[in-house]
């Protein structure tokens, strides 16, 4: 693609794709309806009912769930409105207990329930995408020890099978997993999310392993027994934060390392040309792991055939981008019989810059600049693989004069096409975070990312377009920022 195919920086390509995203999880509700039996997330909720700041959950949500008419899909309001600002894609995940309610038999009712939602999508001129697995593993594999047990790989293949075999016919883009690093390191390394296993530095790296050859499984499983027929396209979604120096001491040898441990854990073993971990993480993590007396290193290995089937096997890197941070090196030597954690390993030390506005979210800043740079540094280290932005998202009250979503998503928008328009980066797609106001995790409903509102209160939790969705509308019809 050559970058001066535009006479404007601020216009975007004639095939660059808008949409937006959600996860079956934060919006779906029917928790235990139509067969499907629970998740980690139901489990968490109900059991950790305080972990959720405002004590809600996901029992009913938004209500996606019940939100077709048999008789008319048209009035399916998921639909309807992402029809009338006319997004070209719509990104959602399936709910593997939907569909594998004990790991055996199929429930006839998920994929119903999915397949109705992607005709309706299609039908309205919407392409659908599909995240396999958001989060929410199932409770019966979890009691198996979850990403901590090599098994896991098996039994997400197997899921992804039937996703391909029901939906592959029309479903021409997938993505495998949503943010392998918050579900390790805050799933398996905190008491915050579901799971809530704490086993830092060990089970965290467990975690992103299975994960990865989980996601390289699914990947050969659609190319060797789907692609020929279905055709489509089949990647990861990873997240990350730029890093900026906080202070001139650190160096570029730092900030490239703290990338390495951030991003790289698992873009290096899909995207990089060596493959496998970075050798940063590989040869510290080893060291550390024989100080603490350990007769392996808590990084699991990957062997070489391993890494060749993991190496290349993503279509397209899918990425979320929210928000930077500034970077410090720790230089601490932590006690070798402390217990372990990634972000010991990582010696990463981050903060903010005080200039930088900050949404309802705690952790979120408006940094837009760092998508610029991010998408730099995947094109530069990784051969510059085909991106395709898969969240990018502002919180607020929920107000619907949005001004501080809109102004976020413009800001983004314009790094992202200096990043084609002037840097070269090769950018498939945007897909705003999100569709609706949901369930945000173990912030309940108190952070609102929707570009709808949505009326919790009433039994038909009627939808409201915010003034971003209209930003948008016209955004996807001019195709020019400003
Ligand atoms: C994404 O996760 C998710 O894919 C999506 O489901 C979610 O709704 C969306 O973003 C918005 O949050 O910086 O140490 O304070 C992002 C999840 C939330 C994980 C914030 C890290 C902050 C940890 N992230 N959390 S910290």
């Amino acid at each position: 693609k050559s970058p001066t195919r535009n006479n404007s920086i601020y216009n975007l390509p004639k095939d660059f794709l808008i949409g937006t995203s959600s996860s079956a999880y934060q919006i779906e509700g029917a928790w235990n309806e139509d067969g499907k039996s629970p998740s980690i997330w139901d489990d968490f909720v109900h059991f950790h009912e305080k972990s959720v700041d405002d004590h809600s959950n996901g029992d009913v949500s938004i209500d996606s769930y019940h939100h077709i008419k048999e008789d008319c899909f048209e009035t399916y309001w998921n639909v309807f409105i992402l029809y009338f600002p006319k997004f070209q894609h719509y990104r959602f995940s399936v709910s593997w207990t939907r569909i594998l309610p004990n790991g055996s038999a199929v429930n006839d009712k998920g994929i119903r329930y999915y397949t109705k939602l992607i005709d309706t999508l299609i039908s309205n001129g919407i392409e659908p995408m599909i995240t396999i697995f958001h989060w929410d593993i199932p409770k019966w594999l979890q009691d198996l020890g979850g990403l901590t047990n090599p098994i896991f790989v098996d039994y997400f293949t197997a899921y992804a099978d039937v996703l391909f075999h029901h939906f592959g016919s029309k479903v021409k883009n997938w993505m495998t997993v949503n943010e392998p690093f918050n579900l390790c390191t805050i799933g398996y390394g905190s008491n915050e999310w579901a799971p809530g296993i704490v086993s830092r530095g060990v089970g965290e790296y467990l975690c992103g392993h299975h994960l990865l050859l989980s996601h390289a499984s699914a990947y050969h499983l659609y190319k060797n027994k789907y692609f020929m027929k279905q055709k489509g396209s089949i990647g990861i979604t990873l997240d990350s934060r730029f890093y900026y120096p906080k202070n001139s001491s650190v160096t570029k040898f730092d900030l490239q390392r703290a990338q390495e441990y951030r991003l790289g854990w698992f873009a290096h073993p899909l995207f990089s040309e060596s493959g496998g971990y970075p050798n940063v993480m590989v040869n510290e993590i080893e060291i550390r792991s024989k100080l603490e007396g350990r007769s392996f290193s808590r990084l699991p290995k990957f062997s070489n055939q391993e890494k060749a089937f993991i190496r290349g096997s993503s279509d397209f890197f899918g990425l979320n981008y929210y928000t930077s941070r500034l970077l410090s090196v720790d230089k601490t030597e932590h006690d070798p019989l402390e217990s372990p954690a990634w972000f010991k390993d990582s010696r990463s030390l981050i903060d903010v810059n005080s200039t930088w506005k900050c949404a309802k979210s705690s952790w979120l800043y408006n940094v837009p600049e760092g998508l610029r740079d991010l998408l730099v540094w995947i094109k530069d280290e990784y051969n510059n693989p085909p991106v395709l932005i898969t969240e990018n998202g502002w919180s607020d009250e929920g107000e619907l004069e949005d001004n501080g979503r809109i102004e976020y998503i413009n800001a983004h928008l314009k790094e992202l096409s200096k990043a084609i328009n002037i840097d070269g980066c090769n950018i498939i797609g945007y897909t705003a975070w999100s569709l609706f106001d949901s369930f945000e995790w173990n912030r309940g409903f108190i952070e609102k990312f929707g570009l709808f509102s949505v009326n919790l209160t009433s039994p038909l939790k009627e939808r409201v377009p915010k003034k971003s969705a209209y930003f948008l509308q016209k955004l996807i019809k001019e195709r020019k920022l400003s």
